[in-house]
């Protein structure tokens, strides 16, 4: 039987290849792919997500995170959680509650702190660092506060045929305090359905949430799709839909698997992801939008 893994972003590599070892041996995916997500979240180089992720206007760290077991359909999601190290493990453990799978700020934190995840301080001195110098650039530039902004979301199926999705992000810089993004919400963020495949976003949430988008994906992919073809038309589509009902759509990236390991991208600006299978090695590429299709090449 087949496995694989694909994660949006460069920074996702690592991770992929460590899970891709650990579906090799015969792991999970649960627990392979929430590994790979742990090690973008913990390294504070990548100012998205987990430690080290760009603050929100109060230069507070707020996080997201979501996760969904395709087999049963379970999810667990938190919004704007503070202080806590790990937030797709605290989704992942969510999801086995049969109530109060979403849970956000306080709230979210008072469960993690009693179900034993470990606390940590999020901001780091280089991200309060960039806050001050946006804050600055916004005086003397009016320049837009809210880029620098990559989630990190992976789908991920085992030889055993589970197929699981998630996601993690600090969500945009200099957002509102309280703001969600569309990271931890099923069916906008992520979505997985082990019979046919799972879809994960990445972009501008405000828009990406207006479409639920992964979900649409895994529903064409549901209707006979080639993941290609599904991530193809879900962006597109509704890039143009935004375009001409509201003027502009925003930054639109996802990436899909289906049950067979057959992976497909569509994106509306250059995009890079991650991806390995039993048959591919741990590889980055590179998307970008040509039409109405995606193309992409090996980074
Ligand atoms: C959000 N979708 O909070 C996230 C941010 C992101 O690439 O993915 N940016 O809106």
């Amino acid at each position: 039987m087949r496995w694989g893994i694909i994660a949006t972003w460069e920074m996702a590599l690592e991770g992929v290849r460590h899970a891709s070892k650990m579906l090799e041996n015969g792991l999970n995916a649960a627990d392979s792919m929430e590994e790979a997500i742990k090690m973008v979240e913990n390294n504070p180089l990548y100012t998205s997500v987990g430690y080290g992720g760009l603050p929100n206007e109060k230069c507070e760290v707020e996080l997201d995170a979501g996760f969904m077991d395709g087999n049963t359909l379970s999810v667990g999601a938190l919004g704007g959680i503070k202080d806590f190290k790990n937030p797709i493990s605290i989704a992942k453990n969510l999801s086995e509650e049969r109530f109060n799978i979403f849970l956000v700020g306080t709230g979210a934190e008072e469960y993690a702190h009693k179900s034993g995840f470990e606390s940590k301080n999020m901001l780091t001195e280089e991200s309060r660092k960039a806050w001050e110098k946006r804050i600055q650039e916004m005086k003397d530039k009016s320049l837009s506060p809210y880029d620098g902004h990559d989630t990190v979301g992976m789908v991920c199926i085992d030889k055993y045929e589970n197929l699981v999705s998630g996601t993690s992000t600090s969500g945009l810089f200099m957002k509102k305090k309280g703001r969600v993004g569309d990271s931890p919400l099923p069916g906008s963020g992520y979505y997985a359905d082990s019979q046919v495949g799972g879809a994960v976003a990445t972009g501008l949430g405000e828009d990406i949430m207006k479409g639920c988008l992964s979900y649409e994906v895994v529903r064409l992919m549901e209707e006979g799709l080639h993941p290609q073809q599904a991530a193809e038309k879900v962006v597109y589509e509704f890039s143009k839909k935004l375009e001409k009902r509201r003027g502009k759509a925003g930054a639109i990236s996802i990436v899909c698997m289906n049950k067979n390991g057959e992976w497909g991208v569509g994106t509306n600006v250059e995009f890079s992801f991650a991806v390995a299978t039993d048959e591919e090695e741990p590889r980055v590429y590179v998307a970008n939008k040509d039409g109405d299709k995606t193309i992409y090449h090996l980074a």
